[in-house]
């Protein structure tokens, strides 16, 4: 369907008519071409694997059903909402635009520098599937297995490990390690974290304790930041 006041839009044979004052236009359930014109438009994709380019103008771009759409705000300042991880989105203009995703973790977008997401980061957090364990050395080293969930991205960040109980926070002090991250997501590196003096006191006192790892974790390509946190669990040094 394109907005240009032709015929030859719809279903092949109906040549129906979306005239260029339209606005709004929404994709059914097969595969659909959505094209704008230079005015603002909305443009909804829904199932199927759909392309919608708003063209000129301030343009919303509206993923409302999951499907593999591949959208293209061109020039002007466009929105694109509803993004999810099968979906292409093409917001590189020159223009700051907000994408809004569906789903964490998605794949870069092409986009510029200042272009911002909300919604999209999935960052770094521990690799392991159930709480993670680290086990901690008597010089209070210890390594904790890491990822980054974001598709086909390095991520960039910092991980600290913290005690949130004000019981462990009394014994350990607030923050027991600090480090920072560079995480390609084909990778799940170990990272080494040293225990301040106080922590590793504590630990040993108690065998095991449990403790958040907050993961601070930056996306480049839409610019997000976000926090993830778990819960961990130190062991005491073998004798
Ligand atoms: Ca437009
Ligand atoms: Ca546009
Ligand atoms: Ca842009």
């Amino acid at each position: 369907m394109t907005l240009d006041d032709q015929t030859g839009d719809g279903v092949e044979g109906e040549n129906d008519n979306v005239g260029a004052d339209v606005e709004v236009l929404t994709g059914g359930q097969g595969d659909d071409t959505l094209i704008g014109n230079d005015g603002p438009n909305q443009l909804v994709t829904e199932f199927g694997s759909d392309s919608a380019d708003g063209r000129g103008g301030d343009d919303l771009l509206h993923v409302s059903e999951a499907g593999i759409g591949r959208l293209t705000g061109g020039t002007g300042r466009d929105s694109f909402e509803g993004i999810g991880l099968f979906d292409r989105v093409d917001a590189k203009d020159g223009v700051a635009e907000e994408i809004v995703c569906r789903e964490e973790g998605i794949a870069a977008i092409d986009g510029d520098p200042n272009d911002s997401g909300s919604g999209c980061i999935d960052g770094l957090r521990a690799a392991a599937e159930n709480v993670a364990q680290i086990r901690v050395d008597r010089r209070g080293i210890g390594r904790l297995r890491v990822m980054c969930g974001d598709i086909g991205t390095t991520c960039t960040g910092s991980l600290k490990l913290v005690a949130e109980n004000r019981l462990t926070r009394r014994g350990t002090g607030r923050v027991l390690a600090r480090a920072r991250l560079e995480v390609d997501d084909d990778e799940k590196p170990l990272v080494r974290l040293k225990l301040t003096r106080r922590a590793l006191r504590y630990v040993r006192s108690r065998k095991r304790v449990t403790v958040t790892a907050s993961f601070a974790s930056t996306r480049t390509l839409p610019v997000e930041s976000g926090t993830h946190k778990e819960n961990v669990r130190l062991l005491a040094p073998r004798r």
